[in-house]
C-alpha cells in the first residue's frame, strides 16, 4: 500500500505541476526541481512540438484519470480484507463457549511485563486447549447435524415407534425402581355367571350379534383413529378429550370398554387393550381430573376387568390410581373436591357449582369402588373415606327430606336447594341402594338411607302428566320444574332393582313405578323423528315428553333409557323391553353410525341431523353393554351376584356378613 501511495503521490504531483504550468500568467512561484522555470512570453505561440499548456479535453481526461485513481485507492482502503474484522467475527459463537484465553490473559497481565519463555509457553498451551475445544465443538455440531439429517429422512411411523420404545424403556426403568407393592392376597369372591349368555333362539341371537358387530365397529374405529386418546372424534377421525380428564391422555375408552369386550367374547381386542394398559397407562401426569369420572370409568372399569379376567395388572393399576385420588379428600369436612391434580394432589371445585360447592352425585358416587379397594388392598383408608361422607350427610338437616345437589366442602353447609334424580343428584341415590346390594344386603344403614330418600322424592318430585305419563321433575327452591332429563331415565331401573327389600312390602309399587318411568322415557324416544331421545323433555302446556329448547334436543349416545329397559326385562321378561331396545339399536345404527365410529346427533327432531363428532367412552362401556345383556340370557352376570356401578362396570357381591373389612370395626 505504501508503494501504491508513493506512485500515486508522484503522479499527482506531475499532474499538479502540469496544471500550474498551463495556468500560469505570472512566473512560476514554486520551484519544481531546483531549477527556475523560464518565463514565457505572452502571446508567443506555444509549442507546436513542445507545448507548455494542455488542451481542455486533455485536462478533462487527466482529471478523469485522477478521480478514478482516487476512487481505486479509497476502495482498496475500505474493501481489502482486514484481519481485525475477521477476528471479531470468529469470536462470535466460540467466545460464548470457550473463554477467550488471549484477551483474558491480556487483561490479567496488562500492567506487567511479559516474561519471555514463561508467558510464551502458557500462551502456546492455552492456544492448544482453545484449538482442541474448538475442534470438539465443531465435531459435536457435525454429529448433531448428521443426526438431525438422519431423523428427517425417517418416516413419521419410524419416528413414532422410536419415541414409543424410548417411552416404554423409561416406564420399565421406573417400574423397576419403585416397583408396584405386592397386594395382600384376598379370596376372590365367588364369580357366578361369567358365561356366554347365549339367548337360545336364533332371532335374539341374530340381534345380539348385530350389537356385537356395532361394538366392534366402535372399538376398531377408536383403535384406528383415536388409540390412547380418551375418546374419539368419528367424523374428523382423530382423538378427543374433555375437561373431565384434564389434559391427560389416559385411554379412557380402552379402560371403559374392557369389560364389554370381555363379556362379548372379543378376546383379541381385550388383549390389545390390556397390553396398552400394561405399557402406557400411567397416572403420574400433571392433569386435573374429575374425581367422580375417574372413579366410575377408570377405577370401576379396571376393577371389573380384574374380576372378570383375573389379570392382576388391572387391580394394581386401579389401586395406583385410587392413591392419586385420595388427596382430594383433604378438605375441612372430608367431603372431596370435584377435581384433583393427579401429580400435585391439589384439589378444587367446578367454577360453575353453587357457592364453591361439591356435587352430591360426585362425592356420593364413590362407595362401591372404594369398598372394593379396601377389600382388595387391606387398606382401610378407602372404606373410611366413604363412610365418613355417609355419616356427615346423616347428621345434616334435609329441606323437605330432600338432599340438595350442592354441599360446601369447607363449611359443610348445603348450597342452593336444588334436588334432582337426574344430573347432579342421580347416582348418589343409585349408590345407596347398590351399597346395600353389594354387601350381600348386610349394609342396612345404606338401605334405610335409600328408602328415606326415595320416599321424599316420590312425595315432592314424581308426578303424572295430563296425558298420563309418570315423570320425575326437578326441585328448585321449593318449586317443581316439570322437566325430566335423559339422565333421570336410569331411575326406572333403579326402582325395579330396589323393589325387592323395600319397606312395607311395596315391592309391587316400585316395580310398577319402574315400568312407568320406562314407558315415559320410551315415549320421549318415540315422539322424535330419529326415534332417539332428547337430552331433556318437558311436561308443560300441552307438550309431553318433548324437548322445547334447541339446546336440549341432542342425543349423545347416552345409556340411561336402555339401562332401564334391561333392568325391567330382567325383572319382568316383558317382551316390549326387547322390542324397545331393538328400536334403539336400529336408530343408533341408522343415524349415529359413520365410517369412523358412532357419533352423537344435535337434533333428534330433524330428519337431517348434524353430528356432534364425539364417540363417548360410555357408549362402549354402557349403551352397547346394556343392549347386549338385553339380548342375552339371564345367566350372564346374574343380578344376585353382580352389582353394576354407575358406568355399567359389574362388580361382584362381597359377602360382608362373613368378611370384616379393615376399618369397618371402628366405623360402624
Ligand atoms: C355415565 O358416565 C354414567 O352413567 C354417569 O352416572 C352419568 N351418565 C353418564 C352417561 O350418560
Amino acid at each position: 500500500n505504501v508503494s501504491v501511495f508513493h506512485s500515486y503521490y508522484s503522479y499527482s504531483f506531475v499532474l499538479y505541476r502540469a496544471f500550474l504550468y498551463q495556468n500560469m500568467t505570472t512566473p512560476a512561484l514554486l520551484p519544481l526541481s531546483g531549477r527556475r522555470i523560464p518565463t514565457l512570453s505572452p502571446g508567443a505561440s506555444s509549442f507546436p512540438h513542445h507545448r507548455a499548456t494542455l488542451r481542455l479535453s486533455e485536462k478533462f481526461i487527466l482529471l478523469l484519470i485522477l478521480s478514478a485513481f482516487i476512487t481505486l485507492c479509497f476502495g482498496a482502503f475500505f474493501f481489502l480484507p482486514d484481519n481485525s474484522k475477521h477476528k471479531r467475527f470468529d469470536f462470535g459463537l466460540e467466545d460464548v463457549l470457550i473463554p477467550h484465553i488471549e484477551s483474558e490473559k491480556e487483561a490479567r497481565h496488562s500492567s506487567r511485563q511479559v516474561i519471555h519463555g514463561v508467558g510464551g509457553h502458557d500462551e502456546h498451551r492455552h492456544r492448544e486447549e482453545e484449538e482442541s475445544l474448538r475442534d470438539k465443538i465443531r465435531a459435536d455440531h457435525e454429529r448433531a447435524l448428521q443426526e438431525a439429517k438422519e431423523k428427517l429422512r425417517k418416516s413419521k411411523e419410524e419416528l413414532k415407534a422410536e419415541i414409543q420404545t424410548e417411552k416404554t424403556k423409561v416406564v420399565e426403568d421406573l417400574k423397576k425402581k419403585d416397583g408396584p407393592k405386592p397386594l395382600p392376597p384376598v379370596p376372590m369372591p365367588k364369580l357366578v355367571g361369567v358365561s356366554d349368555g347365549d339367548p337360545g333362539d336364533s332371532d335374539t341371537k341374530e340381534k345380539r350379534d348385530k350389537i356385537r358387530e356395532m361394538m366392534k365397529h366402535a372399538w376398531d374405529s377408536y383403535r384406528q383413529y383415536g388409540w390412547g386418546h380418551n375418546e374419539l372424534k368419528p367424523i374428523a377421525k382423530k382423538g378427543h378429550s374433555t375437561n373431565i380428564f384434564g389434559n391427560s391422555q389416559m385411554g379412557a375408552t380402552i379402560v371403559d370398554a374392557l369389560d364389554t369386550l370381555y363379556i362379548m367374547g372379543l378376546h383379541d381386542e381385550f388383549k390389545d387393550g390390556q397390553e396398552w394398559i400394561e405399557q402406557n397407562l400411567d397416572f403420574s401426569v400433571n392433569a386435573e381430573v374429575s374425581v367422580f369420572e375417574v372413579n366410575i370409568r377408570f377405577i370401576g372399569g379396571l376393577l371389573a376387568a380384574y374380576y372378570l379376567s383375573g389379570q392382576e395388572v388391572f387391580k394394581v393399576k386401579a389401586v395406583q390410581l385410587a392413591e392419586k385420588l385420595l388427596p382430594a379428600f383433604n378438605t375441612p369436612t372430608g367431603i372431596p373436591w370435584a377435581m384433583v391434580n393427579l401429580k400435585s394432589g391439589v384439589g378444587r371445585n367446578w367454577g360453575w357449582a353453587s357457592a364453591g360447592s361439591s356435587i352430591l352425585a360426585e362425592f356420593g358416587t364413590l362407595h362401591m369402588e372404594f369398598v372394593h379397594l379396601t377389600y382388595l388392598t387391606g387398606n382401610p383408608a378407602y372404606y373410611q373415606k366413604v363412610m365418613h361422607i355417609r355419616k356427615l350427610l346423616a347428621k345434616m338437616d334435609r329441606p323437605n327430606g330432600l338432599y340438595p345437589n350442592y354441599l360446601n366442602p369447607r363449611t359443610g353447609r348445603w348450597g342452593q336447594h336444588h334436588t334432582s334424580v337426574g344430573g347432579l343428584g342421580d347416582s348418589f341415590y343409585e349408590y345407596l341402594l347398590k351399597a346395600w346390594l353389594m354387601s350381600d344386603k348386610t349394609d342396612t344403614e345404606a338401605r334405610k338411607t335409600y328408602d328415606d330418600a326415595i320416599e321424599a322424592i316420590e312425595r315432592h318430585l314424581i308426578r303424572k302428566s295430563n296425558g298420563g305419563l309418570t315423570f320425575i321433575g326437578e326441585w328448585k327452591n321449593g318449586h317443581l320444574e316439570r322437566k325430566m332429563g335423559h339422565l333421570t331415565c336410569f331411575a326406572g331401573g333403579m326402582f325395579a332393582l330396589g323393589a325387592d327389600g323395600s319397606p312395607d312390602d311395596k315391592a309391587g309399587h316400585y316395580l310398577q313405578l319402574g315400568a312407568e318411568i320406562a314407558h315415559t322415557c320410551h315415549e320421549s324416544y318415540d315422539r322424535t323423528v330419529l326415534k332417539l331421545g332428547p337430552e331433556a323433555f318437558k311436561f308443560d302446556s300441552g307438550l309431553e315428553a318433548v324437548a322445547v329448547r334447541q339446546n336440549e334436543k341432542y342425543y349423545i349416545l347416552r345409556p340411561e333409557v336402555i339401562e332401564t329397559y334391561w333392568y325391567m326385562w330382567r325383572f319382568t321378561h316383558d317382551p316390549k323391553y326387547r322390542q324397545w331396545g331393538w328400536e334403539a339399536v336400529q336408530a343408533i345404527d341408522k343415524y349415529c353410525r359413520v365410517s369412523g365410529g358412532f357419533s352423537g346427533v344435535k337434533d333428534v327432531y330433524s330428519s337431517n341431523p348434524t353430528y356432534d363428532d364425539v364417540q363417548q367412552s360410555f357408549f362402549l362401556a354402557e349403551t352397547l353393554k346394556y343392549l347386549y345383556l338385553l339380548f342375552s340370557s339371564d345367566e350372564l352376570l346374574p343380578l344376585e351376584n353382580w352389582v353394576f356401578n354407575t358406568e355399567a362396570h359389574p362388580l361382584p357381591v362381597l359377602h360382608l356378613g362373613n368378611i370384616t373389612l379393615p376399618g369397618s370395626e371402628t366405623q360402624r
